[in-house]
């Protein structure tokens, strides 16, 4: 598979991923995915690889799943295509250790994405947030789950409902990040702790990912399966469309139901 969306590099046994959108600040699109997926995979069933890297711009990890993507899709749509979560996940899933190198904006499907790697190492001017609200959905790939268990319900629970951003301090001290490296040696410091992680016993490595998993996971799949499918559900108002017209149209969203 060629890669449009991404770039992938092979730096001695690690997997670097960098998402390559500059001109949507890496909104994740359904190819972008696609490709992520593949990278990921490929990275996976390779012998020589121990541990992978995904990482952004400096400006963006990811400013989001693709608003405008979704913008024309109604509620029948995201429900019978069960909306991109069969590839979104695959992050989560992947059995080898998978670093996030966060650098400016992690927004919405972005800081989900961050979530579903095994640690987040955050650049000096990292933002985290679900803005979700702001386009009349919710966080659908995991956010109001993962959130809530790495920061505590409090400041989940204020982010997503007012869409307030996280800045790296913030999230370091909440356990969201693991810690912060400055913007300009974020990637090669990744790089040099995959490396460190993939020069290990690689069963022993892959064990204590799935120890420290199964305190975190438990029950976590009823929350993320109940969470798609309200997120879907808000494909069926007026002000799915209107908040994701709005932002398309650069203009702020008259919505309807409040
Ligand atoms: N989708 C599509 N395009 C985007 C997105 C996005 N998420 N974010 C930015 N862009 C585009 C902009 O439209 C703009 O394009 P253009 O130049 O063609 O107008 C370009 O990127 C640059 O963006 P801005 O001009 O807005 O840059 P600023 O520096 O002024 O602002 C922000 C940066 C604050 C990050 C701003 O771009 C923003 O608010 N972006 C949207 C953030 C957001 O709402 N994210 C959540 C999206 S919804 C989501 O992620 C749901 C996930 C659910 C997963 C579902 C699985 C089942």
């Amino acid at each position: 598979m060629a890669y449009e969306c991404i770039l992938t590099d092979t730096r001695g046994p690690v997997g670097l991923i960098t998402l390559n959108r500059p001109d949507a600040l890496n909104a994740l699109n359904k190819q972008l995915m696609d490709e992520l997926t593949d990278a990921l995979m490929k990275y996976e069933a390779d012998d020589a690889i121990g541990a992978m890297v995904i990482t952004g711009s400096s400006k963006a990890f990811a400013a989001g799943a693709d608003i405008k993507e979704m913008q024309p899709k109604s509620y029948m749509d995201v429900y019978m295509e069960d909306f991109i979560t069969a590839n979104w996940e695959t992050a989560s899933k992947v059995r080898k250790p998978v670093i996030a190198a966060v650098a400016g904006y992690a927004l919405g499907g972005g800081c989900e994405l961050a979530m579903m790697c095994d640690f987040i190492l955050a650049g000096e001017n990292a933002k985290f947030g679900q803005p979700e609200i702001n386009l009349g959905v919710i966080p659908g790939a995991g956010g109001t789950q993962r959130l809530t268990r790495f920061v505590g319900k409090s400041k989940a629970m204020e982010m997503v409902l007012t869409a307030r951003m996280m800045d790296a301090e913030e999230a370091e001290r909440s356990g969201l990040v693991s810690r912060i490296v400055p913007v300009d040696d974020l990637v090669e410091e990744a790089v040099s702790t995959a490396t460190k992680i993939a020069e290990l016993s690689r069963p022993s490595v892959m064990i204590a990912k799935e120890s420290v998993n199964k305190a975190y996971e438990t029950m976590l799949r009823d929350g993320i399966m109940f969470e798609r499918r309200v997120f879907h559900s808000l494909f069926a108002t007026e002000d799915q469309n209107e908040g994701m017209a709005a932002f398309a149209e650069k203009r702020k969203p008259a919505f309807k139901n409040r």
